[in-house]
């Protein structure tokens, strides 16, 4: 298996999972941007958000990047992030969501 979060979904590499389920697998990032740094991860491998063709799976993402929040204490607000290809800066091709929080974090578009 050639894919980084295929292996982590798999059990084959370690990671701190915080939260599973049928659909995704939820651990926290190696090099946390923030005091939470939590990466939402489907089981099944899509390359990034440009292959997600399954509206049940997108809801089953967003449901658990809301418990993973609720859970991690992020009362104070959080923020979901899925860099998409290259200009959207992901390293990583196998679908994931960012779940920061635990510190105010900078607004990321003008206006
Ligand atoms: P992105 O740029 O959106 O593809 O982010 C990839 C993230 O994955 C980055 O924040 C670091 C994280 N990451 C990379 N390799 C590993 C790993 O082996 N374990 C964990 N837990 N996180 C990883």
């Amino acid at each position: 298996m050639d894919c980084l979060f295929c292996s982590i979904v798999a059990g084959d590499l370690p990671s701190e999972r915080v939260l599973e389920d049928d659909h995704v697998i939820v651990f926290r990032d190696i090099q946390p941007q923030a005091p939470t740094h939590l990466l939402v991860v489907p089981r099944r491998h899509l390359a990034s958000m440009d292959e997600l063709d399954d509206p049940a799976l997108g809801g089953a993402i967003l449901a658990a990047a809301r418990r993973a929040a609720r859970d991690a204490g992020l009362t104070d607000g959080w923020r979901l992030i899925a860099n998409t290809g290259t200009d959207g800066g992901q390293e990583v091709p196998h679908l994931h969501f960012h779940v920061l929080g635990g510190r105010r974090l900078g607004r990321m578009l003008p206006g």
